[in-house]
């Protein structure tokens, strides 16, 4: 394989550890803390996971390790969507478990947790997992997103384990992988298998964090990434001075991703689903609030802009919200009916005879290729998938569509010349920073010591992330605290909560103290591209995000 300069260099990197995780393996101790509780729905969650509920959280500190000697194989699992450093988990989990035995085994099934199922699998060696090092991507053995979830399913998984003599499952995934790691460790802990399960906390998203999960790996980098990109947009429209450029950036359901771009490049506008949904807005609402940008900077003569736009802004809006939850069910309840239409005018006379009035006048009034991307297949949880509806097109049509009737009305008379922009694959493979670099080989190699301590049911945690590696903490948390109760295909199921932009957070209330002026001045920063080498403060720090919730 040819490499690039920067893949030669990367293999060199050494990714920092905390402190702490840099003694001898025989000098870290596991100390547990309190007892844990779920988030909410106690009763519930208890009695779904008698075996795994309740257990205590666990910190690395210096001291004797006491952990019982065997010889370990673990199997390890990439699952769901890419994320910048998931090879580094891989790599720092490696190289825990051939430092503390190097008879310990390590085996990748491949393709996510399908490979689980069908036993496809790469023992790996020090020449395979060299290759991977600091690098982005999960193809070292790839991903997928088949839900390990039924008992069908757990058993054959059992049966694998068994047939390889494995002790331990590491799964790198987000809060669904995760719920399903929970899952699994309370199965294989019921029928005495002895396998334990071990989750890592990843997902561009950010959507999974709450007190001891301070960020997901791979948001600092993809968020980087996006940002560059915008940051480079708005260098040229200011040097161009003819176009509005609409950017919508990944970033499933909540806003984080969006919210940190802003928080890097301050747009003249950034559009937040979790205060679209909070303030009850409408399309029409939207509309108005961009348009009154444009109109702002067009009477100082600025007829450009930049407007960034959360991926899952459209389920948030509560008319269509009500409207996508009903053609969820319908596409569920009716799949063999719908999937055998294939004329658009078909589709259409369905969708009016099955849709209730209120939500068919919503379809009705949305542009066609939308109504078409809200028909596409659904995700495996049935959801409508979002990076593929064009919301970012729809948001210039109806703004375009408002400033038109102002321009009729005489009050606008500047230019609209709108382009459209959708950041998300390119963020989620790329090279991780350093900070997602160091984070995720730190997140591997404390996987393994959850293993060798005998933990299950357990996330590897590493906190205390604004501050430089070295005081970074390392421990684990039961993934039963995270959990509450929520309704999944018309049924209550214990999940992992995702946690959402908070409005009254110090990230979106220093984005919202700011806000007006960025819309009708022009504030653009520039945080140009990744830098891997050079100093400290600017190799090293991660998002802004992190830092707001961090201040003192
Ligand atoms: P995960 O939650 O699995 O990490 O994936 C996140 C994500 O990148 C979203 O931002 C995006 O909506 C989705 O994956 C796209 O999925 P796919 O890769 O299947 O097109």
């Amino acid at each position: 394989m040819e490499l690039s300069p920067l893949q030669t260099a990367r293999y060199e990197y050494r990714p920092k550890l905390p402190e702490m995780l840099k003694n001898d393996i025989s000098n870290i101790k596991a100390t547990e803390g309190k007892s844990t509780r779920s988030v909410s729905d106690q009763e519930d969650i208890s009695k779904l996971f008698p075996n795994t509920y309740g257990m205590k959280e666990v910190t690395f500190e210096r001291g004797k390790n006491h952990a019982s000697k065997k010889k370990q194989v673990v199997g390890v699992i990439l699952s769901g969507g890419q994320a910048p450093g998931g090879h580094n988990v891989v790599t720092g989990l490696y190289d825990a478990l051939k430092k503390t035995d190097a008879n310990n085994v390590l085996l990748g099934f491949r393709n996510g947790p399908s490979g689980l199922l069908e036993d496809k699998y790469v023992e790996f060696d020090d020449e395979y997992i060299d290759a991977y090092r600091n690098t982005g991507g999960f193809d070292i053995i790839g991903s997928g997103r088949t839900k390990l979830e039924t008992e069908e399913q757990f058993a054959v998984a059992a049966e694998v384990c068994k047939k390889h003599g494995i002790t331990a499952i590491v799964i790198i995934g987000g809060d669904d992988s995760n719920t399903n790691a929970a899952v699994l460790a309370e199965y294989f802990a019921r029928m005495k298998t002895g396998v334990q399960v071990i989750g890592c906390p990843k997902t561009i998203d950010g959507d999974l964090k709450n007190d001891v999960i301070e960020i997901s790996f791979g948001f600092d980098t993809a968020c980087k990434t996006y940002s560059e990109l915008i940051g480079n947009i708005e260098r040229d429209a200011n040097s161009a001075k003819k176009y509005w450029h609409f950017i919508k950036v990944m970033g499933r359901s909540a806003s984080h991703i969006a919210l940190e771009c802003a928080l890097e490049t301050q747009p003249n506008v950034c559009l937040i689903s979790e205060e679209v949904e909070k303030k009850g807005m409408s399309l029409s609402d939207i509309a108005d609030q961009v348009a009154s940008s444009v109109v702002a900077r067009a009477a100082n003569g600025d007829n450009f802009g930049v407007v960034i736009i959360p991926e899952g802004l459209i389920e948030f809006v509560p008319e269509v919200k009500k409207l996508i939850g009903e053609l969820n069910d319908l596409m569920a309840k009716k799949e063999k009916e719908f999937g055998a239409l294939s004329a658009w005018e078909d589709k259409y006379a369905f969708m009016k005879e099955n849709l209730c009035a209120e939500s068919f006048s919503v379809f009705s009034i949305l542009p066609l290729d939308i109504e078409k991307q809200l028909l596409m297949d659904r995700d495996p949880h049935g959801n409508v998938q979002v990076s593929r509806i064009e919301t970012e097109k729809l948001i210039i049509s109806l703004v375009d569509a408002k400033l038109r009737k102002m321009k009729a009305e005489g009050g606008y008379s500047g230019k609209f010349n709108a382009l459209n922009h959708f950041f998300g694959y390119e963020g989620r493979c790329a090279f991780p920073s350093n900070f997602d670099a160091d984070y995720c080989y730190s997140l591997g190699y404390n996987a393994f010591m959850l293993v060798s301590y005998g933990y299950t049911g357990y996330l590897s945690t590493i906190t205390n992330l604004s501050r430089p590696a070295a005081e970074w903490k390392a421990g684990g948390i039961p993934i039963t605290k995270m959990m509450n109760m929520e309704q999944r295909h018309g049924e209550k199921k214990p999940v992992i909560r995702k946690a959402l932009v908070e409005l009254d957070g110090a990230p979106f209330r220093y984005f919202a103290e700011r806000r007006n002026r960025w819309a009708v001045e022009t504030c653009y920063t520039f945080p140009g591209a990744i830098q891997y080498y050079g100093p400290a403060s600017v190799c090293d720090i991660t998002t802004r995000t992190l830092a707001l919730e961090q201040a003192k």
